[in-house]
């Protein structure tokens, strides 16, 4: 309908498939090779699937069949950091021992997972 004002409900989980790449896993370097992961913003958690269908199987506990999980109370994200890819539309999130890259060529993409991460930090108060 035409001129009717929308409703904006708070979108939770987000979810949605990104780009992905770990640049630290437990402490060490790791050569960063890109790959899609289907990830959502839940709780307090980022949780990375191989895909979709990897996530509807999870069989009742959270994260059953993820790839990692993201604690966001322990996490701080970077918009475009320096010197970590030379591709657009970045966002590194770091937490103890670890940093991975997300990334999408859609900008408002990017920024929709970026505003949104960075409100969910607030709220779960990140360092
Ligand atoms: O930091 P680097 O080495 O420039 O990152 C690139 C590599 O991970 C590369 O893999 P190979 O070294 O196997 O070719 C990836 O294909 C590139 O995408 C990486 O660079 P970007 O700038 O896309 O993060």
């Amino acid at each position: 309908p035409t001129g009717m004002p929308q409703l904006q409900l708070p979108q939770e989980p987000l979810a949605g498939i990104l780009n992905k790449a770990r640049v630290m896993e437990n402490g060490k370097k790791v050569t960063k090779k890109w790959s899609t992961s289907f990830v959502v913003l839940t709780g307090s958690n980022l949780v990375f699937y191989k895909d979709q269908k990897a996530m509807q199987m999870k069989q009742g506990s959270p994260g059953g069949k993820c790839e990692f999980i993201v604690s966001l109370p322990t996490a701080i994200v970077e918009l475009n950091p320096k010197d970590f890819s030379s591709r657009k539309n970045v966002v590194m999130i770091s937490y103890p021992e670890n940093q991975v890259l997300i990334q999408h060529d859609d900008e408002r993409k990017i920024m929709e997972w970026f505003t949104k991460l960075k409100l969910k930090l607030e709220e779960v108060g990140a360092p």
